[in-house]
């Protein structure tokens, strides 16, 4: 898929782009490393999910299928997680910018690269992250902020998202179509999130196929290929995917089942290595404060007066009293 070109708005420096995102959300987390790997600069907004920023008519306008991440490059509105690092790569990939893709088009390299990110982009992710939370035989070692009430939260909506879809395409005519056809997908496609636990054996099928062949690939970096990345000496976008995949399953508990402990020793060795990168480290990192002051945010919006005061001084106060307890234990 391509971005259709370079954009007339872009001015190729990264001084206009802007990326409506949520810091829990895995498709986010794959353009945040991407910006952050290419090092380009650009402005941020988190959409509060959990208060259901995205179906409100300001954001609706940026993407009708109410999902972030979005990237905005002057009045160019980019959704889509695939469709933005593919942005990203056809208009920042030259002089101070990283480049996540091999020059060289018809290479070994670059083929297997597209191989991988179909594999791993074709993943159904929002079944595995909630059929997970509505499966408690799977919950093996959740980490925060995956905590058994939001698990239980995450299987209620799961179950009446197809309704609640509806009801925003009721109370947004301007966006109905594209509503309904969600909630469709909700309800019987492939966004339907509520999960059998026969179901769910095919879902974590798919997943352990696409890891294997990531371990079976990894296992051929022998001697002075030992440094390489998932395809290559290039650290590129099928390593953002995997990244942001490995990541995505640890914190939902289910680093067991598909490498630690033995099962997967080559991705378990490559999930050591892109822990210790820094891009990694910014574009998954999740702080219960950062989300809190998402939720202030939100709420100063809608309820600008007392009430917001009132919540913004009591939670920066819990923050504080976080820090201060952090700070007087080391
Ligand atoms: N294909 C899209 C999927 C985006 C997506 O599903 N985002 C989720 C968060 S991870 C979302 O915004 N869900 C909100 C909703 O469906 O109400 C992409 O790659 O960006």
């Amino acid at each position: 898929m391509s971005s259709g070109g370079p954009s007339n708005n872009s001015n190729g420096n990264g001084n206009s782009l802007k990326l409506y995102y949520h810091p829990m959300s895995f498709y986010s987390q794959r353009v945040l490393m991407a910006l952050y790997e290419k090092r380009v600069p650009f402005k941020s907004q988190v959409v509060s999910l959990l208060t259901k920023e995205q179906y409100k008519p300001w954001f609706l306008r940026l993407n009708p299928r109410a999902e972030v991440p979005v990237l905005t490059d002057g009045v160019k509105v980019i959704p889509d997680s695939v469709r933005i690092v593919e942005y990203l790569e056809d208009n920042f990939s030259n002089g101070q910018f990283g480049q996540l893709t091999p020059r060289e088009k018809g290479s070994e390299e670059s083929r297997k690269i597209q191989a991988f990110r179909e594999c791993f982009e074709g993943l159904p992710v929002g079944a595995m992250t909630y059929g997970t939370a509505g499966n408690p035989h799977l919950w093996d070692n959740p980490k925060f902020p995956f905590t058994p009430t939001l698990f239980k939260q995450m299987a209620e909506m799961a179950k009446t998202r197809p309704s609640m879809i509806r009801g925003y395409a009721q109370s947004n005519p301007e966006f109905q179509e594209t509503l309904r056809e969600k909630a469709l997908e909700a309800q019987d496609g492939d966004q339907n999130l509520h999960k059998t636990a026969e179901e769910m054996d095919d879902v974590l099928g798919r997943f352990d196929a696409a890891l294997g062949r990531a371990e079976e690939e990894l296992a051929t970096h022998t001697g002075e290929h030992t440094h390489w990345w998932l395809c290559g000496e290039l650290f590129s976008i099928a390593d953002i995917d995997l990244a942001i995949l490995l990541n995505h399953l640890y914190v939902l508990g289910h680093e067991r089942r598909f490498w630690a402990e033995g099962k997967r020793p080559h991705l378990q060795a490559y999930w050591d290595r892109i822990q210790q990168r820094v891009s990694f480290q910014r574009s998954t990192h999740i702080s219960l404060g950062g989300l809190q002051l998402a939720r202030l945010h939100q709420a100063f919006k809608e309820h600008s007066g007392v009430l917001a005061s009132v919540m913004a001084a009591l939670g920066l106060a819990a923050i504080s009293y976080a820090v201060y307890r952090r700070v007087n234990k080391s």
